[in-house]
């Protein structure tokens, strides 16, 4: 674990010494212009953050540090006997900045694997939940009384230094990430298989014992479960899930208050959600045509009611991508590989083909294109995870890896509270009226 830190600990120093360097020289010049629609148009195309770990290409996709999903399925390290790449590797590459050796992905496989215990007290209090409670509503609160493990809060409370904070979020990153596949997998077992829980497997890679611990045993659903961490991990900085946990990160909440703030954002139908939405719409159009393959012209006439029902269809549309996004592109390669002729995934490469055009059609929507949350689904109830409540407790899991990693750089380079400025219609019509 020392050599990890050690190592993002210099990047840290040498990258804050850059920035101030840049700042001293340019920190006048001006990047962008702001209009008034944009204000009051959730801040799209308005520039205002750093996020080091991810870029996204409105175009071309996600990078992780300037590596494309593509390349990152290539490049990463991997399970013995698996080709997808590993989410230690990403997480490596995400905090260090550099692609890992085969070395580097089994230390962080054993660091997570020592660091996972979870106490009692968080299974009693997710135990407290009815059953009944969404699943993304039990991770966040089993992620909140895991709070009490917080080296930050601990140290702040005990007068740490300013310089010291980077160490206490590294520390309680890594024990969040190491967990969080416990609680979830808790939660996945306590809902749906009567709680009849399954021990972690210590020989197993993060996401292959995720996997085990839900009762998922089957190699290639493991693969899924390392290729879904990975292509869920970051979206750059500006999303909910990100933003939120960047934003209350910056409060010096710890990193345990910060994700599960994250947390509740993905939770929300227009971000992560929509990945249990895009499974409930294509059941409810089967249940309602009585047809397990629906064609082209029913998907069509279905997602013209979808549409006048006054509702969205879920995972298409993004608020920056504007071209199918390369995190479908994977999965429905995943998809041509293990189960091609399933036909759950054959109608989502039906839709695939049938709603982009009835989008465009609207002229309004700026993307028609399918995202992330449009093929995760049918890959899992491939595998007979047909409980779509969970899923996004999936996604959770996976941004994770994102989102900390961002904390500890945010934390490394002393970024400051955020505080932008916000302001009321009245002083909007008193401007341009010249007041
Ligand atoms: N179906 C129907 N209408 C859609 C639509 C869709 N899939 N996507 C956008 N629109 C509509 C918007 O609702 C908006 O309508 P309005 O002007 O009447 O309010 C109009 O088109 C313009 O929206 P647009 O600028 O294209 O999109 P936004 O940046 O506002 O919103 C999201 C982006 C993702 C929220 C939007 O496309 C959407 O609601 N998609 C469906 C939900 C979804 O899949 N979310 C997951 C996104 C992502 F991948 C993730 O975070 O996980």
């Amino acid at each position: 674990m020392g050599i990890i830190k050690d190592r993002f600990k210099e990047k840290g120093d040498a990258l804050a010494a850059e920035i101030k360097d840049l700042l001293k020289e340019h920190g006048t010049t001006k990047i962008g212009e702001v209009q008034l629609s944009q204000v009051y148009q959730g801040m799209r195309g308005i520039t205002g953050l750093v996020t080091e770990t991810s870029l996204l290409d409105a175009q071309e996709g996600i990078r992780f540090r300037g590596y494309s999903i593509p390349e990152l399925r290539e490049k990463l390290p991997k399970a013995e006997g698996g080709t997808e790449p590993l989410p230690e590797g990403l997480f490596y590459l995400m905090l260090i900045g550099e692609l890992p050796t085969e070395a580097d992905v089994e230390h962080l496989t054993g660091v997570w694997q020592r660091r996972s215990h979870v106490p009692n007290h968080v299974f009693a209090t997710i135990e407290a939940l009815p059953a009944t409670t969404h699943p993304m509503t039990q991770f966040v609160v089993g992620i909140m009384a895991l709070q009490t493990e917080s080296e930050f809060s601990k140290r702040y409370a005990a007068g740490m230094s300013k310089k010291d904070y980077w160490d206490a979020v590294f520390d309680d990153s890594m024990d969040l990430i190491a967990r969080l596949p416990r609680i979830a997998a808790y939660i996945y077992r306590r809902k749906y298989k009567n709680g009849d829980h399954i021990q972690p497997n210590g020989l197993l890679d993060w996401a292959g014992n995720f996997a085990h611990m839900m009762g998922y045993s089957d190699e290639s659903f493991k693969e899924l479960m390392r290729l879904y961490m990975v292509i869920h991990a970051d979206h750059e900085g500006g999303n909910v899930s990100a933003h939120t946990t960047h934003l209350v990160g910056s409060a010096l909440s710890d990193p345990y208050l910060s994700l599960a703030a994250g947390m509740n954002g993905l939770a929300g139908p227009l971000h992560g959600l929509a990945n249990q939405e895009v499974i409930k719409w294509i059941y409810e159009m089967r249940e309602e045509l009585k047809t397990e393959a629906p064609t082209s012209e029913q998907i069509a006439d279905y997602v013209k009611k979808t549409l006048e029902g006054g509702k969205v269809v879920p995972g298409y549309g993004h608020a920056v991508l504007r071209k199918t996004d390369p995190r479908f592109t994977a999965q429905m390669e995943f998809g041509k590989k293990h189960m091609p002729d399933d036909p759950l995934v054959q109608t989502v490469w039906n839709v695939y083909e049938t709603v982009p055009p009835i989008l465009q059609s609207l002229g309004k929507i700026k993307n028609p294109w399918p995202n992330v949350d449009a093929h995760s689904g049918a890959l899992l109830v491939h595998y007979g995870m047909v409980e779509y409540e969970f899923y996004t407790v999936l996604f959770g899991v996976s941004r994770a890896l994102g989102v900390l990693a961002s904390l500890c750089w945010d934390r490394v380079l002393n970024f400051p509270l955020e505080r932008p400025k916000s302001i009321t219609t009245d002083l909007v019509k008193k401007w341009l009226k010249g007041e």
